[in-house]
């Protein structure tokens, strides 16, 4: 994810981070990112609670940080393992990239080495889920998955990240940047895991 952070510098610069997940949305640079392995046993040591948005076989977004429901619709369709419901985010205007839905993830200054999984699937553009560094006013995408696949597939990456005080991290969901292209993602199985080795 070097690409992103050197693309991005020290700001987040959406209108090229959206030019560049419409190039992976054209495929030629998908790949790097999905892997059809399974999770093993990494549910219990997930950072996020409330990974699959759902609870007791209701939908919910409990824990996650919302800023409009009005975006965000729960559907009765899930990955393997993903229980019953997934969230549908739609495309919305490219800049600025919205706060929500994210995910506060509780980790104290130092080395993290994490793996991030989810599950997306995406028709017309492709939306995202990403790791955003906040210090501040400043908002930084560090790593991201650009779901480009229309049927459920998972995505994983690992990523070091050297957090600094004041720092925090959020995952961000987002479906995809375009005010006249027609967009939606869906997402389940959110996950980030501290790696053994910092
Ligand atoms: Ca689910």
């Amino acid at each position: 994810m070097e690409i992103v952070e050197n693309i991005l510098g020290e700001s987040m610069n959406t209108s090229r981070l959206f030019a560049l997940l419409l190039v992976a949305g054209l495929g030629l640079i998908v790949g790097c990112s999905t892997d059809a392995s399974p999770t093993g046993g990494t549910a219990d040591r997930n950072l996020i609670a409330n990974s699959s948005f759902e609870k007791n076989g209701q939908p919910t977004l409990e824990n996650w940080f919302v800023e409009d429901t009005s975006k965000i619709q729960f559907v009765k369709d899930a990955p393997p393992g993903g229980g019953l419901w997934s969230v549908k985010l739609f495309a919305d205007q490219p800049a600025p990239l919205p706060k929500s839905p994210a995910y506060p993830v509780p980790l104290p200054p130092g080395k993290h080495i994490l793996a991030f999984s989810i599950y997306g699937k995406s028709k017309g553009i492709p939306g995202a889920a990403l790791l955003v560094l906040k210090n501040g006013n400043n908002r930084q995408v560090v790593a991201f998955h650009s779901v480009t696949d229309s049927t459920w597939t998972r995505y994983a990456l690992e990523d070091t990240l050297d957090l600094q005080p004041g720092d925090s991290l959020f995952v961000l969901l987002f479906g995809g940047g375009s005010e006249i292209l027609f967009g939606e993602t869906s997402f389940d199985r959110v996950e980030l895991v501290e790696q053994e080795g910092n």
